[in-house]
């Protein structure tokens, strides 16, 4: 969000903030329903199993603003926490994960910022899921803002399998044993092969029909 030649007073700004934050999601929410009913109505076919959606809590911003050595400010979280505003989009195929990022770089609207692609470079984890950090412009009553807006695209098993590692971590305070972190990357290559093997079932559907 671009905050140049602003004072904020502490409560407003809060606030000012997480409406605009708000209101990026509902335009990405809104621009990949609409992206899912198109793909529908041409290729009789929906890439989008579901969307979730969330604004970052106050003590993860604050944790992650410590973590990275800055003060809390608001300044600063705007800057400096890209995920503040996040959304995930989950597919059943890996392909779809390759279509939906390609139609959201077609739209002329939003600035790509940065693209990480866990598939093809999974974290050490066995993590996978492909992140694209757009700027979004929220059009208010008397400027233009513009919002980072983090979205994570990945298939159902991804999900299921980032879900599970997460609470994992969070069980133990990030201190998993070593056992269970052989187990979590084990089964990431599970879930590869599972994704991959659900691709081909996919993939002979079509060219039966
Ligand atoms: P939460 O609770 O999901 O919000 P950056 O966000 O760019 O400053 P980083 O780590 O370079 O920092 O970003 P990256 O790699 O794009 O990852 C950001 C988010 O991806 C995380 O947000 C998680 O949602 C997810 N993620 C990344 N690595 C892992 C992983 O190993 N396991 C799981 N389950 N999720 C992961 P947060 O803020 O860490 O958490």
């Amino acid at each position: 969000m671009d905050t140049t030649n602003k004072t904020y007073s502490p409560a407003d700004s809060w606030t000012e903030v997480i409406l605009i934050y708000n209101s990026a999601l509902k335009q990405i929410g809104t621009k990949l329903e609409i992206l899912n009913d198109e793909f529908q109505h041409v290729h009789s076919y929906n890439p989008i199993e579901h969307i979730k959606s969330r604004i970052k809590s106050s003590e993860s911003i604050v944790k992650k603003l410590k973590k990275y050595g800055y003060e809390s400010t608001i300044e600063n979280m705007v800057e400096y926490v890209n995920d503040i505003a996040g959304i995930r989009v989950i597919c059943s195929f890996t392909s779809d994960i390759y279509k939906i990022a390609s139609m959201i770089r077609n739209q002329n609207d939003l600035k790509i910022l940065t693209i990480k692609d866990y598939i093809k470079n999974p974290k050490p984890s066995g993590y996978k899921s492909y992140h694209m950090l757009v700027a979004v412009p929220i059009y208010l009553s008397d400027r233009i803002v513009h919002a980072k807006v983090e979205i994570q695209i990945r298939t159902v098993a991804m999900d299921f399998w980032a879900t599970l590692e997460h609470k994992i971590n969070y069980k133990f305070e990030g201190n998993v044993p070593q056992s269970i972190k052989d187990e979590l990357v084990e089964s990431s290559h599970l879930i590869s092969d599972l994704d991959a093997k659900m691709l081909s079932l996919n993939e002979q559907i079509q060219d039966s029909n």
